[in-house]
């Protein structure tokens, strides 16, 4: 009868997080209430994605749609969501967003504790043919909740309390760790929740893919260069790996996270800096990583030792199976022993 009880003994998302949060005597539910209000809006965006194709929300802001209103993009129309959610839960003081230049910080009268930070589509770029894209956010505790200010945001990601992603693809699937481990849910559309279905997920510890853009060959550093090559050709008698790239980070991120090997966004001569964002990108996903028993390397440093000194600044990136990454770690101590 297992298999009736694991039906009706349905573990929704905020029943999994009531129950971790009971842990913490001290907790009042305000962690519950805000993660409340972050799934709400993964489901409407889950929504919103899933029928942008029917409903003629594709395409430019500036379109008019079939109601003869003025068109919103979809990652716009979501970071709209987003911060209504998180302000409307009362529970949040500063919120960072991809979409938004500078941090918004939330009215008194309805300011928490809590400091959100989120890409609401990350991959939104690749809505149109229908390749998965995702909502990646992290969340701090504020120092000082009489005064919230950007010095609360420019820390390490050693600080976050908790990090995730939604990704909208086949199913829609919630990845989420509060420090103890990784869990993952998927939404069941006809009950409108999120159910516990890929419980402490560990990332093996190598893998046989590898996840770049190799397009960006041309301008990489010599480790990235080599690492990419003993891939391809395998110095130690072991197949090649595999590659795969979706270029849509959550898509990428959750495949490494499930069936192991690493990916990468490197510096390149392009962008010294890579392109991924360290508070909305590098940061949710590397402290993931490391809940799942990998790692995240940033060609220089543990990726989450790195402290921002700009709300939007970038990190070169390689995340994924513990051993892989180790891998890459050892040649580029070697170059930078070399120098
Ligand atoms: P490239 C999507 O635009 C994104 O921000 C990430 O989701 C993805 O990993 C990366 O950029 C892809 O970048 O340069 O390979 O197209």
């Amino acid at each position: 009868h297992a298999a009736d009880a694991q039906m009706t003994d349905l573990m929704t998302i905020t029943r999994f997080v009531l129950n971790e949060q009971s842990k913490h005597k001290q907790s009042r539910g305000d962690f519950t209430i805000l993660l409340n209000h972050i799934v709400l809006g993964c489901k409407f965006v889950c929504s919103s994605v899933t029928k942008a194709g029917l409903a003629k929300l594709l395409g430019l802001a500036g379109e008019i749609n079939v109601q003869g209103e003025d068109q919103k993009k979809l990652d716009v129309l979501s970071n709209e969501v987003f911060v209504k959610a998180l302000i409307s839960s009362g529970r949040t003081c500063i919120l960072v967003s991809e979409e938004n230049e500078d941090p918004i910080f939330v009215e008194p009268s309805q300011r928490g504790k809590y400091i959100v930070v989120f890409d609401p589509l990350d991959g939104s770029s690749n809505i149109d043919c229908g390749v998965s894209i995702g909502t990646i956010f992290g969340i701090y505790l504020v120092k000082d909740l009489n005064n919230p200010t950007v010095d609360d945001i420019l820390q390490s990601g050693n600080n976050l309390l908790a990090a995730g992603y939604c990704m909208y693809g086949s199913s829609c699937t919630f990845v989420l760790s509060t420090g103890n481990g990784v869990n993952g849910f998927t939404l069941d559309p006809s009950l409108g929740e999120f159910i516990l279905t890929n419980p402490n997920i560990k990332i093996p510890k190598k893998g046989k893919i590898y996840s770049v853009n190799e397009g960006n060959a041309k301008y990489w550093d010599e480790p990235t260069a080599k690492y990419v090559e003993s891939c391809k050709y395998p110095q130690d008698g072991s197949p090649p790996k595999s590659l795969r790239y979706i270029g849509s980070m959550v898509a990428d991120v959750h495949r490494t996270l499930l069936y192991g090997g690493i990916f990468m966004y490197p510096a390149d001569k392009k962008s010294l800096s890579g392109k991924l964002r360290i508070l909305y990108e590098v940061f949710p996903m590397s402290y993931l990583m490391e809940q799942a028993g990998g790692q995240a390397f940033t060609g220089k440093q543990r990726a989450l030792d790195l402290v921002p000194k700009k709300v939007h600044d970038r990190s070169p990136i390689f995340l994924g199976s513990y051993d892989d990454v180790e891998q890459i770690k050892a040649l580029y101590a070697a170059s930078a022993a070399a120098e």
